[in-house]
């Protein structure tokens, strides 16, 4: 068998932040072939996140150009010489990349891991290479960058799925969809009778409504300012809603919970929203933040808050589980989902913002490249 050298390159189309807030310029890239550890992954499609919209707003000169996506699925091209569990052909999801060896990762807590910022934010390996340099741009973003034909990943990333579902439906459990449903399901840890209240009925709080719902949590109260997405809501299984436009909605969720809330959780990241979470609560209740770094902290005496990465998930147990309860009918994400095809990604990205799709997700098509 021929030895690959390591400095060869494959081209790939992918999608460039050259300029804060975009648009982005579909390019062709030249990225290294996978290394012993890595993967290299066909993308057949990809959600796109609030993460990678604020990374696009955030970012500088300063940061060169980069690609971006986090929420890739696709099939295995390539795998390096120690990949064990992967092969050419396998049908895989992508999520948040984790270093496998501190103490939180080898506990189980892949969403603590010591390093987690620097691998999921630092557009570069773990050992500091980047596999996008021959093109003078940065790739590895959460170590997959979806926004692209083919992505270069490793395999504590990846998840395989059966092929009955398609790839285009669950490409967005990686991250959004994971976030609210194992904030619910693996860090509250919410149980049957609580009552919750989600501020923000995006993927993320809509996800949440429907583990909160399958749990039987009640009351189940979601707060956003859209009519339709109130109405989704209470499709998804939320008990009660409050128009988020209203000014006295902490007054309007008392009433409904006259004793308080056990558990609120805020994805809109509004800071009078964010001081409004934790009024609403009862004595001993818990705030859930989605910002990463725990927010200020803002909890009275008594009450709590918490930062939710990921939903404490590990990824590999946590997606096949909502893949079953999409299954059994129970857990319909696909309702959230708009899809569009990659070369329309800034038209995704627009129509995010004002708030018109919930989860959009890009369509590669399967033009061979390389
Ligand atoms: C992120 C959100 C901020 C903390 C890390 C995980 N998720 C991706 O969108
Ligand atoms: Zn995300």
């Amino acid at each position: 068998m021929a030895v690959r050298k390591s400095s060869e390159v494959r081209s790939v189309q992918a999608a460039v932040v050259r300029r804060k807030d975009g648009p982005l310029r579909i390019e062709k890239l030249r990225i290294e072939h996978p290394r012993n550890d890595e993967v290299l992954v066909r993308t057949v499609a990809t959600g796109v996140c609030h993460t990678d919209i604020s990374m696009l707003h955030y970012w500088d000169e300063a940061d060169g150009p980069q690609v971006l996506g986090h929420e890739g699925a696709g099939i295995v091209e390539e795998v390096g010489s120690k990949v064990k569990r992967f092969r050419p052909g396998d049908h895989v999801i992508l999520s948040f990349q984790s270093c496998g060896i501190c103490a939180s990762c080898r506990s189980g807590r892949p969403t603590k891991c010591r390093i987690f910022y620097d691998l999921n934010f630092g557009f570069r390996r773990a050992d500091g290479t980047n596999g996008f340099a021959a093109s003078g741009v940065r790739g590895h973003f959460f170590g997959q960058s979806s926004f692209a034909t083919h992505m270069l990943t490793t395999e504590r990333n990846m998840v395989k799925v059966d092929r009955t579902l398609p790839l285009s439906l669950l490409a967005p459990l990686g991250c959004g969809i994971q976030a609210g449903a194992g904030a619910v399901m693996n860090q509250l840890k919410i149980r049957k009778k609580e009552s919750m209240v989600v501020f923000g009925s995006g993927a993320v709080g809509l996800s949440a409504v429907m583990a909160g719902h399958m749990i039987g949590a009640a009351p189940v109260i979601a707060v956003d300012i859209r009519p339709s997405r109130l109405k989704l809501a209470l499709e998804l299984g939320a008990t009660h809603f409050v128009d988020g436009r209203r000014s006295d909605i902490a007054a309007a969720i008392r009433e409904i919970a006259p004793g308080g809330i056990d558990y609120s959780l805020e994805t809109t990241g509004c800071s009078t929203i964010m001081q409004m979470a934790v009024d609403v609560l009862k004595k001993g209740g818990t705030a859930a933040y989605f910002t990463g770094d725990g927010g200020p902290d803002l909890a009275p005496p008594g009450r709590k808050v918490v930062s939710v990465i990921a939903g404490d998930s590990v990824p590999q147990k946590f997606i096949p589980r909502m893949i079953r309860w999409y299954k059994a009918g129970k857990f319909p994400f696909d309702r959230l989902i708009k899809f569009y095809n990659f070369r329309q990604i800034n038209r995704a990205i627009k129509d995010s913002l004002l708030g018109t799709t919930i989860k959009p997700v890009l369509l590669f098509t399967c033009k061979k490249t390389g």
